[in-house]
């Protein structure tokens, strides 16, 4: 083991690496007696019955029957990865005495693990849910958990609530439906009986709940923590991860699929990233508030339903954080890891908000639950570096042999030790918060307003988002079959936004009371119309210091965008051109995007072009863009085959980028696009993006000669009001403007989608 100063990377992969075992030759039973046949069980005669001597099968079968633990009440599902955090420089130690967050000569290893909320283990990734993202930092003080989440308010203020929020969103108990969804009966009736939970309630409806990636997702300490300095002073402090490489999300079509094509979609693309290097990274940011200022704010920071906006408080990124490390095993790593908020180390404190307090009390307690025994801290995973010594012996499962013979304190047998450590030589001192008052079970006022942060969160999304939020809601409240609870619903709703409210009404067959006039719900599609009525349905509000928008809360305006790890697919049967695909292929390499090519079979398409995936064993929303290259035969074949049309009008459905070219044209002719082109209403869309951004206008040359390389039928139906199609995220070109096409491509790839492409409520897919 490592000492506290000599800390690096790997200094847990090496702590891990003493308790890893590997496959050996020889097959051994448990106790190491080499075993001759592990085929038969030993019996009487080869037909007679089973002999209780046969220790083997019986130390087998022991061991399988026992194979599995509880799985966690709450974030099941999840997926883990090893890394490790560097802070940038000491600039923080003015706050706070935290190695970890102020000495950058250390990397202090990680071990991260995202999960879904509701669902069991085995449910699908892309639920809508929050997302958790619990970082372990095996810090040279101990271990320092950040048990956060991917939004960064909560459902509820007091912990005594979480049984009851929990046993709401969970299955229903008397017949375990519906299986991670909170779009049930017991969940709404819960939540609209709960009007605290509005705030959380907007973002889990909003793009955020559905998240593209793990790596694509915020992080949130969520509460309200302290940081404390060497001279014992205290600051309160937000924690955020920003990713290196924006936040991005699916839609919720998509998701849905998902969830059948690939239920592991998350779990996989991690492992995939960090397998092929592509290491992912957050920034470490911190929002720091003196004690003085929180007066100031008409809400109280220590209430989890409410944010600090980063327009009053800005984020300082303090470090970054790589993730670069797969697990070698699920169970023994991802599974037992225990994450508790109770671990901190000298120069972060808790606060007094009653969620956070509350927290701290079930962590504990659940491993005890799931792991069976009070050494759990002695499981690999979860043991620090820092030198563990003190006088508790005993219990299930120790893994240590505590030499000696002294387990008290004090002791003067043992010399004394272990000994009490100062807190001038690194021992934790609790900060010495001055409290009184008497013991009530009350509320404080400060935690009253329960609307105003929803309206605010509301306010700072683009049109899209806003329609992404009401279709969620839509879809949700649809599915709740007590007419009294969606009335409820109905009548929050109509509190954060009476357009949002009405429209969410037309869907649930409700009267709409709203001056303006509402859309008819579009199904599982972006609509233009809802994205049009709701486009300026603001909601005033005084809350948070009357900001009536703030920076960080939408997806689509701020987000760095990048191609790194976009997964592209290649659509192709046996003839296709094989330049088109080499040089779009290594051009998506050199970006760090990923691709594969999906044919009607695996294996060679010729001219050089291998198959890795097929159109039966694969599916457009497993993807994040489309390029289809040319070759006469080849797209011949596709365009006989429905799931080849499918697989494009699924990605224009989903905002997706789509490349074509030469003949490969005719395809993207064959769908809703060619549909769309026909009846020119690209000239007419309107863009759905943000409220002030319509198309940017790209290099037109991409469509000037369109006629002669598909049945498009003319240049100028290829764009709309003077934008070319490539503002919509589609790009075509001939075989000679290969080179271009894809450039064009690689940046739609990196903006990712592309909103407010026209009649999409029309696709059927
Ligand atoms: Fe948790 N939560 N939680 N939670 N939570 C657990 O601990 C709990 C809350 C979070 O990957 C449990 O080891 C209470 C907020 C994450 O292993 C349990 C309350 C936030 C994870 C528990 C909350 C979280 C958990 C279940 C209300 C974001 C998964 C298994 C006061 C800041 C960690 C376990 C992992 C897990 C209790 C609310 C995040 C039962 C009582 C707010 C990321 O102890």
């Amino acid at each position: 083991m490592s000492n506290r100063d000599g800390i690096n990377a790997h200094s847990k992969d090496q702590d891990l690496a003493a308790a890893t075992v590997h496959a050996a030759p020889e097959l051994t039973d448990n106790l190491g007696h080499r075993v001759s046949d592990d085929q038969n069980q030993l019996r009487v005669g080869s037909c007679g019955p089973t002999l209780l001597e046969d220790a083997h099968y019986r130390e087998k079968i022991h061991h399988f029957d026992h194979e599995r633990i509880p799985e966690r009440v709450v974030h099941a599902r999840g997926a883990g990865a090893h890394g490790y955090f560097q802070v940038y420089d000491s600039s923080l130690a003015p706050y706070t005495m935290a190695r970890v967050l102020t000495d950058p000569s250390v990397k202090t290893p990680v071990f991260v693990r995202f999960s879904t909320v509701a669902g069991s283990r085995g449910s699908a990734d892309t639920a809508r849910d929050v997302r958790g993202f619990a970082v372990k930092f095996y810090t040279g003080e101990g271990n320092w958990d950040l048990v956060g989440n991917n939004i960064p308010v909560f459902f509820i203020q007091d912990a005594i609530k979480f049984p009851d929020l929990i046993h709401a969103v969970k299955p229903e108990p008397d017949v375990e439906i519906p299986q991670a969804s909170s779009a049930h009966d017991t969940f709404y009736d819960f939540i609209s009986l709960t009007p605290e939970s509005m705030h959380m309630i907007m973002w889990v409806m909003s793009d955020r709940a559905i998240p593209r990636a793990f790596p694509l997702m915020e992080g949130f300490g969520v509460h309200t923590f302290r940081l404390v300095n060497a001279q014992g002073a205290s600051h309160f402090v937000k924690f955020h991860w920003k990713p290196v490489l924006g936040a991005h999300s699916l839609v919720w079509d998509e998701a849905q699929k998902i969830a059948g094509k690939d239920p592991d979609f998350h779990r996989r693309s991690l492992r995939d990233a960090i397998d092929k290097g592509a290491y992912p990274e957050w920034e470490l940011g911190v929002q720091i508030i003196a004690e003085g200022d929180v007066a100031k704010f008409d809400f109280d920071i220590l209430d989890a339903t409410k944010l600090i906006p980063e327009d009053l408080v800005p984020v300082r990124r303090i470090g970054r954080m790589t993730l670069d490390r797969n697990p070698d095993n699920y169970f023994a790593e991802t599974e037992q890891v225990a994450f508790m908020t109770t671990n901190i180390v000298p120069g972060i404190d808790f606060s007094d908000d009653p969620l956070l307090q509350g927290r701290s009390f079930s962590y504990l307690d659940t491993q005890l639950s799931r792991l069976g025994s009070p050494n759990w801290p002695q499981l690999p995973i979860n043991r620090p570096i820092a030198r563990v010594s003190n006088n508790q012996r005993d219990g299930h499962m120790r893994a240590t042999i505590d030499a000696g013979q002294v387990s008290y304190e004090p002791n003067g047998l043992q010399g004394g030790i272990p000994n009490q450590v100062p807190a001038a030589q690194g021992g934790f001192v609790t900060y010495p918060e001055q409290v009184s008052g008497p013991k009530v079970r009350q509320r404080s006022a400060t935690f009253g307003d329960h609307y105003g942060q929803a309206k605010l969160f509301w306010n700072s999304m683009t049109p899209i988002e806003r329609e992404h939020i009401t279709k969620a809601l839509q879809f949700e409240l649809s599915k709740v079959l007590a007419r009294d609870v969606r009335l409820r619903m109905l009548g929050h709703l109509q509190r954060i936004n009476a357009v949002l409210a009405a429209q969410v009404a037309r869907e649930l067959g409700e009267p709409v009371h709203v001056s303006s006039a509402t859309a008819m719900p579009p199904g599982t599609a972006d609509s233009a119309a809802q994205t049009a009525v709701l486009a300026n349905a603001t909601s005033p509000t005084t809350a948070s210091g009357g900001l009536q928008r703030t920076k960080g809360l939408s997806l689509v305006e701020g987000q760095p965008g990048s191609p790194k790890g976009r997964k592209v697919a290649i659509l192709a049967a046996d003839g296709v051109a094989g330049a088109e695909v080499t040089a779009m292929v290594q051009a998506l390499h050199t970006a760090g995007a990923q691709s594969a090519v999906v044919g009607p079979h695996l294996g060679s398409l010729g001219n050089g072009v291998e198959a890795a995936m097929t159109f039966a064993n694969t599916s457009s929303v497993l993807f994040d863009a489309v390029y289809v290259p040319g070759g006469a035969e080849s797209v011949k074949a596709l365009l006989g085959m429905g799931d080849a049309r499918v697989f494009v009008d699924e990605a224009y459905k989903h905002a997706k980028p789509i490349a074509a070219v030469a003949a490969g044209v005719e395809l993207l002719t064959a769908t809703a696009i060619g549909q769309e082109i026909g009846r020119g209403a690209f000239a007419g869309a309107a863009a759905l993006g943000s409220a002030d951004k319509k198309p940017e206008k790209s290099g037109a040359a991409d469509v000037q000669n369109l006629s002669e390389v598909g049945r498009v039928q003319s240049a100028a139906a290829m764009t709309a009001g003077g934008a070319p199609l490539a503002a919509y995220g589609i790009i075509v070109g001939q075989g000679s403007q290969l080179q271009s096409v894809t450039a064009q491509f690689l940046a739609a790839i990196t903006h990712h989608r592309f909103w407010g492409r026209p009649n999409l409520e029309q696709v059927p897919a």
